[in-house]
């Protein structure tokens, strides 16, 4: 085989590759929010974009929100000060505010690999139990 063959070979399956390649892919991930707990239906995705399905299924008759922030702690151990996590003190990747009861907003982001922490930071919420946690990896 040429050299000049042997270099087309490889860009050829270099194409295949990123062809596959799963950022490319939208990925969609329903986020349940309930009045003690976030649930998810995926804990795991690929980086690049994510849409997170936002919906508010708590019986408790209040309005909820989904806060997205990038960082390496686990989520249940972010200092909360009257009610709330600080969230300025972390890199905010996006929110959805102000979800009423029974209804769905969407939230579209871009994520890098690493770990991320869902949280609801209406006063107290967070410490009733809505947060979890999200891993980006390839
Ligand atoms: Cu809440």
């Amino acid at each position: 085989m040429s050299p000049f063959c042997q270099i087309a070979a490889f860009g050829g399956l270099a194409l295949l590759g990123f062809a596959a390649s799963a950022s490319d892919v939208p990925q969609t991930v329903k986020a349940t929010l309930l009045s003690n707990s976030i649930q998810l239906d995926t804990r795991n995705v690929k980086p690049g974009l994510v849409t997170f399905d936002v919906n508010n299924a708590s019986d408790d008759k209040m309005t909820h929100e989904l806060v997205v922030l990038k960082t390496d702690l686990a989520d249940g151990a972010l200092l909360v000060r009257k009610g709330r996590v600080a969230e300025e003190k972390f890199r905010k990747i996006g929110e959805v505010e102000d979800v009423a009861p029974g209804k769905s907003k969407k939230l579209v982001v871009k994520l890098a690999p690493g770990h991320y922490v869902l949280l609801c930071n209406k006063r107290g919420h967070y410490s009733m139990g809505m947060h979890t946690s999200l891993v980006v990896a390839p």
